[in-house]
């Protein structure tokens, strides 16, 4: 296969409500759209969902946008490829950039699902047709408003709630929310907001008995060491997200068994290929896994929906619903998730319209490259 053309598109979308985390609030999102075109015309479109700030990651949008039109695109531009797992090493001297890596390639991975007429899932050797959605909640101004956004959730359908924690928000809401539904699957996301020391290990402590599925990331990225004293003290999987941006990490995590879950992104991961290669190390590891989310729009969206359609991903994933963010997604259907369920589209590529007009209607700035 050969990459002939190449668009980048900057658009912005309004959140329909706002999300904070331990390190900041946001209103809208600002993700790079990636259009590829193939000799026949077959077309492939991506995500980069890098957050606008370097606080999840190092990466900003404004760096992926640099990074994708500098180095990515020019890379596979005019290439010739069979597979996507090759697309990677077209651009293999570029260090890092994982979220503008990802969206490249998950352009290609949705051109050559087109391309050979299979949907998306089944390229990569998804086995459900259906997955099942979790919700990630924000910090909110108080328990009171964390409880109507619970309530909201659990009453649409939604069999798992996940809710952001930092210092001082963390003991308090994990015991109202358990207080209100007793039998609930709920998870605690830190964001590496926590130091590794006895304080932090007493709040970790304090949450154990409250049967949390998971604690996700309560360290620094790549904090391995202090992750893995904490696991051998507690009940409760600790979950790994920021910590794991390659395989070589992976490698790390589950030789110092620094947790007992792993949280795949394909942003994160810099792609698709990536992702699912971390899904067969876990899954000859033994450690369940499920694909997180970074508020992705429908396109990326989809791309998770795929990647959690195979075998390992037995956890809900950060998969629900576009209306959960954005009135009006760039897909045409956008996903749903009745009841938690959303079913794995099983028309061919990405499975769903791209709606250009309302890409063209909030892009910030849009880019053209043209192979010789
Ligand atoms: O840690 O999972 C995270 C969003 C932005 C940055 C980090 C995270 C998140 C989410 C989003 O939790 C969940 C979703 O996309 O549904
Ligand atoms: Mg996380």
């Amino acid at each position: 296969m050969r990459i002939v053309n190449a668009t980048l598109h900057d658009v912005e979308l309004p959140l329909v409500h706002s999300f904070e985390t331990s390190s900041h609030r946001k209103s809208s999102l600002r993700h790079l759209i990636v259009e590829l075109t193939d000799e026949s015309g077959a077309k492939g479109w991506g995500e980069i969902a890098s957050p606008a700030g370097p606080y999840y990651a190092s990466e900003t949008t404004t760096i992926a946008w640099h990074t994708a039109t500098e180095y990515l695109i020019p890379a596979v531009l005019g290439a010739e490829w069979e597979h996507p797992d090759e697309v990677s090493a077209l651009y293999g001297k570029v260090r890092g950039h994982w979220f503008a890596k990802a969206g490249v390639e998950m352009a290609a991975w949705t051109l050559y699902a087109a391309h050979t007429q299979q949907p998306l899932a089944t390229a990569l050797g998804g086995t459900r047709s259906t997955v099942i959605a979790g919700v990630s909640l924000g910090i909110e101004p108080s328990i009171d408003e964390l409880l109507t956004q619970v309530a909201k959730h659990v009453d649409s359908g939604y069999p798992r709630v996940k809710l952001k924690i930092a210092p001082g928000w963390d003991v308090e809401p994990v015991k109202a929310v358990r207080g209100t539904y007793p039998d609930l699957d709920v998870h605690v996301d830190a964001n590496g907001a926590y130091p590794g020391d006895d304080a932090a290990f007493e709040t970790f402590r304090a949450l154990d008995p409250h049967g949390l599925t998971m604690i996700e990331q309560p360290f620094a990225p790549r904090n391995f060491m202090d992750s893995a004293r904490l696991q051998a003290e507690l009940n409760t999987p600790v979950c790994l997200d920021e910590s794991v941006e390659t395989l070589d990490d992976l490698r790390t995590a589950l030789e110092l068994k620094a947790g007992g879950v792993l949280n795949i992104k394909v942003s994160r991961m810099g792609g698709l290929s990536a992702a699912r290669a971390a899904h067969d190390l876990t899954q000859e590891a033994g450690w369940p896994v499920w694909c997180g989310g970074m508020h992705e729009f429908g396109i990326g969206r989809l791309a998770n929906v795929a990647i959690s359609s195979l075998p390992g991903f037995t956890l809900p994933s950060d998969v629900s619903a576009s209306g959960k963010y954005y009135a009006e997604d760039i897909i045409d259907p956008a996903v749903t998730a009745e009841g938690g369920v959303v079913t794995v589209p099983s028309t061919a590529g990405l499975g769903a319209q791209v709606r250009t007009e309302l890409i063209a209607e909030h892009a910030q700035q849009t880019q053209t490259f043209s192979a010789d």
